[in-house]
């Protein structure tokens, strides 16, 4: 069960933990919406700055079922596998020009600058409209100081920021379209009036723009409005203020229907990634978002090339660790259904059912290590009896073990011994092979 250590804990006890979560698959974090996430490299991590729906709280006036946040989270990662969370960084009531009736702590970004964090941030400001405000810090993980005024000549939402390679820093940020400025030195203030990129797509929404800068080729990535919901494109330039020419989609519109796609992509260890978000706790209501990353490839001529987005996401998973195959990697033409453990709870996670004979499921990516692991074990429920066989790297790989679920309606945790000892790095086969339908929660080696 995807169960985080937040939700086994009282919340004022989990408050005041920095929790670690090892989920290699999608979505990332799992105890609590995530969304609009810019991921950065920093201090040899990757830290992901998202913003964070929350459900209504109790005397909401606000716009009904609309993005309701008041805070931000962050959390980082060595090897994308376990994420820390460490905690709230900047909260509403912290930011003294802000409406503090109005729940909109937006999509935000930051930076490292001369020894400084940078965080920027939308929210609405008790003037009226969404401004943009910068809070600083020492560390990536905060505490954020924020500044107490807004940008001065900013009006707008989703702010993210290039460092160029001269060091100059460009502010990017929506308002129905792009708009970029240069910011001064202090980070806090932009050089003259922002310009609006006009030559984009002339229909449909633009918003949450992000810049990166690879072999001279400046790509302006943002969601857009062609059809029905957001997909993500992106435009190059050789300068960062542009012009940007249209290049081509990054990630179509989301087939779970979720209305937007906010993202970064980001170079670690000399893999790019695409950090996105869907809706995958919340299949009903698509401002209760969760967020997402995928592997992203550049073609020889420097073109993106399109992001397929997946379940199994970017991680190594331990093969000591609980292995939760309804985030696969390919399942078999039928007779494969994933569905919540606990429709009540979404943030308890999925199990695969196994309807068909033969059905089966592969999983990618797991890690035994040094090949330690003696048994296999596995979390399934079969009221009438079932059987899986799970093999190595193929359908018909090496077999690890065959597992035979007894009749009961609860689930069960059954062990057999292992028939090899695997060691490495090895994708695994999940097929039934006798008996009836079966749900597995997950399996794992020890
Ligand atoms: O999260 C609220 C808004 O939804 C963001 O600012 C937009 O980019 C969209 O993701």
């Amino acid at each position: 069960m995807k169960l985080s250590l937040l939700q086994l804990l009282p919340a004022t006890v989990a408050g005041l933990l920095q929790a670690t979560a090892a989920f290699a698959t999608n979505p990332l974090i799992m105890d609590q919406f995530t969304a609009d996430p810019t991921a950065r490299v920093f201090e040899g991590k990757v830290y992901v700055y998202p913003s964070h729906d929350i459900k209504a709280p109790p005397g909401y006036t606000g716009k009904p079922n609309w993005f309701v946040m008041e805070d931000y989270h962050v959390f980082s990662s060595e090897n994308l596998t376990d994420w820390e969370d460490h905690g709230v960084i900047l909260t509403r009531s912290a930011v003294e020009w802000a409406n503090q009736s109005e729940y909109a702590m937006w999509a935000p970004d930051s930076v490292f600058k001369d020894g400084k964090y940078y965080f920027y941030f939308p929210a609405i400001a008790k003037s009226g409209g969404f401004r943009i405000g910068v809070a600083i810090a020492d560390q990536p993980h905060g505490p954020f100081k924020p500044e107490t005024t807004p940008i001065e000549g900013v009006q707008g939402i989703d702010p993210s920021v290039l460092i160029d390679k001269d060091g100059s820093a460009y502010l990017y940020y929506s308002a129905n379209k792009i708009f970029a400025a240069k910011l001064k030195p202090d980070m806090l203030q932009i050089e003259g009036e922002p310009i609006v990129f006009d030559n984009l797509p002339k229909k449909g929404l633009q918003e949450g723009p992000f810049v990166f800068e690879r072999n001279g080729i400046y790509y302006l990535t943002y969601p857009h409005v062609e059809n029905k919901t957001e997909r993500l494109e992106y435009a190059t330039s050789t300068s960062p203020m542009g012009p940007f020419k249209w290049a081509g989609v990054i990630l179509d519109e989301a087939q779970s229907g979720c209305w937007t796609v906010h993202h970064s992509i980001v170079d670690y260890r000399g893999q790019w990634y695409l950090f996105y978000h869907d809706k995958d706790l919340s299949p009903g209501f698509d401002k209760n978002r969760s967020i997402r990353a995928d592997k992203l490839f550049f073609n020889t001529d420097g073109t993106i090339r399109k992001v397929i987005p997946t379940l199994r996401g970017v991680g190594l998973v331990d093969a000591k660790s609980e292995i939760h195959i309804d985030r696969y990697s390919a399942i078999s033409d039928a007779g494969i259904a994933v569905s919540f453990l606990d429709e009540a709870n979404p943030h308890a996670g999925w199990k695969a059912t196994f309807s068909a004979a033969k059905s089966w499921v592969r999983f990618n990516e797991v890690d035994f290590g040094a090949g330690a692991q003696q048994s296999i074990e596995v979390r399934a429920k079969a009221p009438a009896g079932g059987a899986i066989e799970i093999r190595l790297d193929k359908q018909d790989g090496p077999l690890l073990g065959r597992i035979q679920v007894g009749e009961k309606t609860g689930w069960q945790a059954v062990s057999v011994a292992a028939k090899s000892v695997p060691a490495g790095v090895h994708d695994l086969f999940v097929t039934r092979v006798g008996g009836e339908a079966i749900d597995v929660d997950w399996v794992r080696f020890r």
